[in-house]
């Protein structure tokens, strides 16, 4: 029986290789050089396939692929539906955070009681943000540049995630507030760990004893 991984380009494939090959995985080729979507491994019995990272929850979920990683923020916009959690790989860190224009008084602005428009790729982890704070929002769903939205009047706040800054910096904004620290998780197809129970645990044994804390 095959066994499939989902992972995504950039950051978490990279991060994933040194978890890969404590499992003896080792991808036959680079998904960032190769045009191929599907990347054969040196285990016969093991391939690579490369999807969105906002889409690697879909795939395992409806068994396209029986194992997956993918960041904390992407499993809480998707709800995690049919999906086993059993590993926070520590990998591909961030921060969920509010951040506004400089110049802009986020503080004064949530004291006041005003209505906020808040772009995001992230609608669930904004509106369930400002809904435990009490502050009404309107949510402005964008799929990229996000730190754009408040230097052309578009929202008064974005939810984005920071890692190093400089992205905000660039743009004249500031962090004001820390929604949640995000890493990447181990996410497994659960009809596939009862099937392929042989193949997959020692996959997760593996990944386990690699994690760095
Ligand atoms: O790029 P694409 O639209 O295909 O999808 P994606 O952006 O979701 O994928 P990718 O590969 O960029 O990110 C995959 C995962 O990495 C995310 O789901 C996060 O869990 C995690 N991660 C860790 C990050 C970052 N760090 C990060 N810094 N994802 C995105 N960023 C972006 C951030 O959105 C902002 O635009 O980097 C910019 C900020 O970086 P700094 O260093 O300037 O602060
Ligand atoms: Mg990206």
């Amino acid at each position: 029986m095959t066994l499939t991984i989902a992972l995504s380009k950039g950051r978490i494939f990279e991060e994933t290789l040194p978890l890969l090959a404590a499992a003896g995985i080792e991808p036959a080729e680079a998904p960032e050089s190769s045009r191929k979507l599907i990347i054969g491994t040196n285990r016969p019995d093991v391939q690579l396939v490369i999807v969105r990272a906002s889409d690697v929850p879909t795939y395992v979920q409806y068994g396209a692929a029986d194992l997956g990683i993918a960041g904390r923020d992407v499993l809480i916009e998707h709800g995690g539906a049919g999906l086993y959690q059993p590993l926070d790989l520590n990998i591909a860190k961030c921060k969920m955070m509010v951040a506004v224009e400089n110049g802009f008084d986020y503080d004064a602005a949530v004291k006041h009681g005003a209505r906020l428009k808040i772009a995001t790729k992230y609608p669930q982890i904004a509106r369930e943000h400002f809904a435990a704070k009490g502050v009404h929002v309107d949510i402005i769903k964008l799929y990229g540049s996000m730190e754009l939205a408040p230097l052309v009047g578009l929202a008064d706040a974005i939810v984005d995630l920071v890692s190093t800054g400089s992205t905000l910096k660039a743009n004249n904004l500031q962090a004001v507030e820390h929604i949640i620290d995000i890493s990447s998780r181990l996410v497994v197809n659960q009809a596939a760990l009862k099937l392929k129970y042989d193949t997959i645990q020692p996959v997760l044994d593996a990944f386990a004893g690699a994690v760095s804390q």
